[in-house]
């Protein structure tokens, strides 16, 4: 249901439509910015270039860097365990490959580690899928179409990350994509076809050519569901609602385990492992810069911290993404995520005018900025908590596309908005950037592995994939290309270990020491696991 203010806005919108309908039939967009407008659109607007929103990291391996004040204080804060007090000679669990995290990159790993003969268990803080793979709506990028090619779809990411990008990283992403895209679907993802069985493949911001496959609007719970019956399949251990708080070492100074917590109990456990993957996602629900997300309850940034406190660096910790179209009314699903489907099948970005203001399909890093722009130049629209927000003209999807594409294309979306009484067949949606990922994460090379031996990583945890901006659908396609890479590199890096070494966590110590070193006063724990949204509320 929309305010009085706001139906009067719709009604401007109504009245540019025709216009607008004309113009996309006709081939005619806004205007795509040249290079030098998107570069100030950026440094004027997006986040990422707030400075007084970062702190310079003190200690640690990217000690001199800046990253945001949140991510700051919890990579330097203090361990969850004193350890002198952990009893490293019990041995809870024992496996080969240890996988830390239970959504999409976690999974894909722990079926390839399966399937090249290791031992593999998965420990997950919440329930196995409970991860931000399951809420990716729009699809996931490959080039296998004739007009395409990996060469092609190269051009593309690196262009997106405005070539910040590891090369290597994205020569392994578009090159395995079309594998990934035939395994997910041998394996049972039930993606969108034609008739004759060929893929249905859309554009979205950045790229060159249509190869978006999709789920209807639910990519990621349609491809979770087939990586979670598979690891199922396998008879694969998974420990539900256990955190890793910290990694083990051996003497070799080689990952070989995890301190587990029990997040029901606080039951401190021991897993031990000749090779771990770091596979826990994003860090949307740290709210950076008071923003709300599109993400999973548990993205919280952990692989990070583990990370960086067993000494491995990271790259570009500094970049978000923005999602340009978050839910900014009504209140009850603020921020939540509105597909960039929405845009790729038709829908305009338009003001309270009912004006474009710019190209819908502008990379995410410029769009949100766009959107942000225009809210500050009195282009918004007033929303409920002070807040504003800028048109997506969803009626036109089905104007361009015949009736009922809407309901066929991006059910849940629509879905989504009917239970608050909006029908966005009829109705544009209200909208504004939401926290939706961390471009930035744990170095790896392309092997999978980070700086610290036997330490794997994958998924949003990995840091240069996608240098400081992501195409939309790299990260469904990331999670599965560096899942299963890690996977594979995980056993093969495990058979080479006859016996494990002795455990230590003196790396947890040696972090402490550098911490009172530089000064540095806390009372705040890391990994902090989930988000507290209790007032006044003491940490998990
Ligand atoms: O890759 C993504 O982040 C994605 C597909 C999101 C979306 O807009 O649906």
């Amino acid at each position: 249901m929309y305010t009085k203010e706001m139906l009067e806005s719709i009604k401007k919108v109504e009245a540019t439509r025709a216009e607008r309908l004309a113009n996309v039939r006709a081939g005619i967009h806004p205007r795509r910015m040249t290079a030098e407008e998107k570069e100030q659109v950026k440094m004027e607007n997006h986040p990422d270039y707030i400075v007084t929103q970062f702190a310079e990291l003190k200690i640690g391996p990217n000690k001199g860097d800046k990253v945001p004040l949140e991510l700051a204080e919890i990579l330097q804060a203090n361990s969850r365990v004193n350890p002198a007090k952990i009893d490293l000679s019990r041995t809870d669990y024992e496996t080969d490959v240890l996988i830390i995290g239970g959504g999409g990159a976690g999974s894909a790993a722990a079926i390839m580690a399966h399937e090249n003969g290791a031992d593999v268990m998965i420990v997950t803080k919440l329930r196995h899928g409970d991860a931000n793979t399951m809420m990716a709506e729009g699809g996931i990028q490959a080039a296998d179409k004739p007009n395409d090619s990996p060469a092609q779809h190269y051009l593309d990411v690196m262009g997106g990350g405005h070539f910040t990008n590891v090369p290597e990283l994205v020569y392994k992403l578009v090159n395995d994509a079309p594998v990934c895209i035939k395994w997910l679907n041998d394996l049972g993802v039930m993606f969108d076809k034609e008739a004759d069985g060929t893929m249905v493949t859309t554009h979205g911001g950045g790229t060159s050519r249509k190869r978006m496959h999709a789920c209807k609007d639910y990519s990621g719970a349609e491809i979770m569901r087939v990586l979670r019956d598979e690891v199922q399949n396998r008879q694969i251990p998974v420990v539900d609602f256990c955190a890793a708080i910290e990694i083990i070492k051996d003497d070799k100074g080689r990952a070989s385990g995890a301190v587990l917590m029990n997040m029901e109990t606080k039951e401190i456990l021991i897993a031990r492992a000749k090779t771990v993957v770091i596979a826990t996602g994003g860090a949307g629900r740290m709210h950076y810069q008071g923003f709300p997300t599109s993400n999973h309850y548990g993205a919280t940034a952990d692989g990070l911290v583990l990370a960086y406190r067993a000494g491995a660096p990271l790259l570009y910790a500094h970049t978000l993404q923005y999602h340009p179209t978050g839910v900014a009314y009504p209140s009850q699903i603020f921020g939540a995520l509105v597909t960039e489907k929405v845009r790729s099948i038709g829908a305009q970005l338009v003001n309270k005018d009912g004006e474009p203001f710019i190209y819908s399909l502008e990379t995410r890093d410029i769009c949100a900025s766009g959107v942000i722009r225009e809210c500050k130049r009195g282009g918004g629209v007033d929303t409920f908590n002070g807040g504003q927000g800028v048109w997506l003209d969803s009626p036109m999807i089905d104007m361009l596309h015949g009736e009922g594409t809407i309901e066929k294309r991006i059910p849940a979306m629509m879905r989504m908005y009917l239970k608050y009484g909006i029908d966005m067949r009829k109705q544009p949606i209200l909208i504004y950037p939401t926290l939706h990922y961390q471009n930035g994460g744990i170095k790896i090379g392309a092997n999978g592995m980070s700086d610290v031996e036997n330490l794997f990583v994958a998924g949003e945890a990995v840091g240069g994939i996608h240098g400081e901006n992501r195409l939309m659908g790299n990260s469904l396609l990331d999670i599965i290309v560096f899942g299963r890479n890690a996977g594979v590199n995980a056993a093969a890096a495990a058979k080479k270990i006859d016996k494990l070494g002795k455990p230590t966590l003196k790396h947890v110590k040696d972090f402490a020491a550098e911490q009172k070193a530089a000064g540095i006063k806390t009372d705040k724990c890391s990994p902090i696991l989930l988000p507290n949204y209790a007032r006044g509320a003491k940490p998990i």
